[in-house]
């Protein structure tokens, strides 16, 4: 194969997919069996637009095969998951585990790229494992003498996709290629100049892992803003998107939208790999996950003081997903919200998401219900907007007429 994906999750699987379709002969790799069996099968195991049908047209054209074995290529890419570990603190052992299979079938002249988002240093780990794994192979490292006498090449080129458009977004988003020596950045750019649209950016290796930490880091602290200002405004006792448009009116002032806190695997992640390199000095982007955990928080006790205001009544929560028009609910501010409502309300919890046939298993004997939006605005005296779906936008005065409404998302009034 010329091209090994190591993990076929929502970056890898579209990312093989899309290479195959460029004509490279690519081999996604995946220690889960059944992964692998559904893409050879032609099919997909995660939702995001035009996947399915060019999963399906890379196995058809046999450009792409799926396998739990590493198999021998030219260019390994890792994009397997970072998560979180205890103390917030970054878990980058599936990123070493992957260099551990790429290093006994890696040959002179074969690059390896890190897309997963990862602490700073990581792709220096990742040299350290394959080199000590294989002493007979001279892995680049920065400041070598002259970077012509290393044998493989290695780059870290983060992703920067938005689950929902990441077909498109693959394609015509800037990159930035990190080598860990400037050889290995044009080596990696052979492979990123054949599909994507956008520009090529060229740095090192530790400035790209630290890019991709910064720009998450960066939306998390300006939502983190809008959502101080959401708490600000219900004690000054203010309309909060009313300031938000107005004040955005300013030439130089782009404020984000308040929600019921921050979602994803990205976002509510990544700032903390940033602080995890430089604790003491991280105090804005620390600060800014606390504010945007707090707002679940929150919003979950003003949902409890409206159960209160109306003790026989039923609240609809619309919506579970982390962002409008998705279906995925991981670490979503909406479901943290909705499940622990469900434990102390029970059966006067309704749920409403288009997203999905059944509640996840963590509301099994809660007595929380999943209804059709019709289902819940009859039965319900208290109406919760958790996630502004399309689904949801055509919700009338009418529809809340003698409710009480409570919409974290501003979406009624917009
Ligand atoms: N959110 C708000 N208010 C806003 C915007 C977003 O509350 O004004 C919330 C959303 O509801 C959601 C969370 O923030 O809960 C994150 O959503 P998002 O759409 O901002 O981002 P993600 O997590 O889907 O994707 C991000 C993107 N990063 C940036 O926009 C800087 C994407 O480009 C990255 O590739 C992705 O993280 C990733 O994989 O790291």
């Amino acid at each position: 194969h010329q091209v090994a994906v190591i993990g076929l999750g929502y970056i890898g699987l579209p990312t093989a997919a899309l290479l195959a379709s460029y004509g490279w002969s690519v081999c996604g790799v995946d220690v889960s069996q059944s992964v692998v069996d559904t893409v050879n099968a032609g099919g997909v195991h995660i939702e995001e637009r035009d996947l399915d049908r060019l999963v399906h047209d890379a196995i058809t054209a046999q450009t792409l095969v799926a396998s739990t074995e590493v198999p021998t290529a030219s260019f390994y890419m890792i994009a397997v998951p970072t998560p979180l570990g205890a103390d917030n603190a970054p878990d980058i052992t599936y990123v070493e585990a992957a260099a551990r299979a790429i290093a006994p079938k890696i040959l002179p002249g074969a690059c390896v790229i890190i897309e997963s988002t990862s602490p700073v240093g990581t792709t220096e780990k990742v040299a350290a494992i394959i080199s000590a794994l294989r002493p007979d192979l001279v892995v680049p490292h920065d400041g070598m003498d002259d970077e012509d006498d290393a044998d493989i090449a290695l780059a870290y080129c983060p992703e920067r996709v938005l689950p929902g458009r990441i077909v498109n977004e693959l394609v015509h988003n800037d990159r930035v290629i990190g080598g860990v020596t400037p050889a290995c950045a044009e080596r990696a750019a052979v492979l990123y100049t054949s599909f994507v649209k956008g520009d090529c950016l060229y740095t090192t290796a530790r400035v790209a892992e630290t890019v991709k930490l910064v720009e998450n880091s960066f939306r998390d602290v300006n939502i983190a803003f809008a959502n101080e200002l959401s708490m600000i405004a219900d004690v000054i006792g203010v309309d909060v998107w009313e300031v938000i448009r107005l004040a955005n009116r300013h030439p130089r002032v782009n404020i984000l939208q308040p929600g019921p806190g921050v979602g994803g695997h990205c976002i509510a992640v990544d700032p903390w790999f940033l602080v995890a390199g430089a604790p003491s000095a991280a105090r804005l982007v620390r600060t800014a996950r606390e504010v945007n955990d707090h707002k679940a928080v929150h919003t979950q006790n003003k949902v409890r003081a409206l159960l209160e205001a109306a003790p026989e009544g039923k609240v609809a929560l619309l919506g579970l997903a982390f962002k409008p028009d998705i279906d995925d609910f991981r670490e979503s501010p909406a479901l943290e919200i909705a499940h622990g409502l469900a434990h102390t309300h029970g059966d006067r919890i309704l749920i409403v998401e288009p997203f999905t046939d059944e509640l996840p298993g963590a509301f099994d004997g809660t007595g929380a219900a999943l209804v059709t939006l019709d289902a819940g605005l009859r039965q319900a005296e208290i109406v919760v907007v958790l996630v502004d779906h399309t689904a949801f936008k055509h919700l009338a005065p009418q529809d809340l007429a003698g409710k009480l409404v409570f919409d974290t998302r501003g979406m009624l009034r917009r």
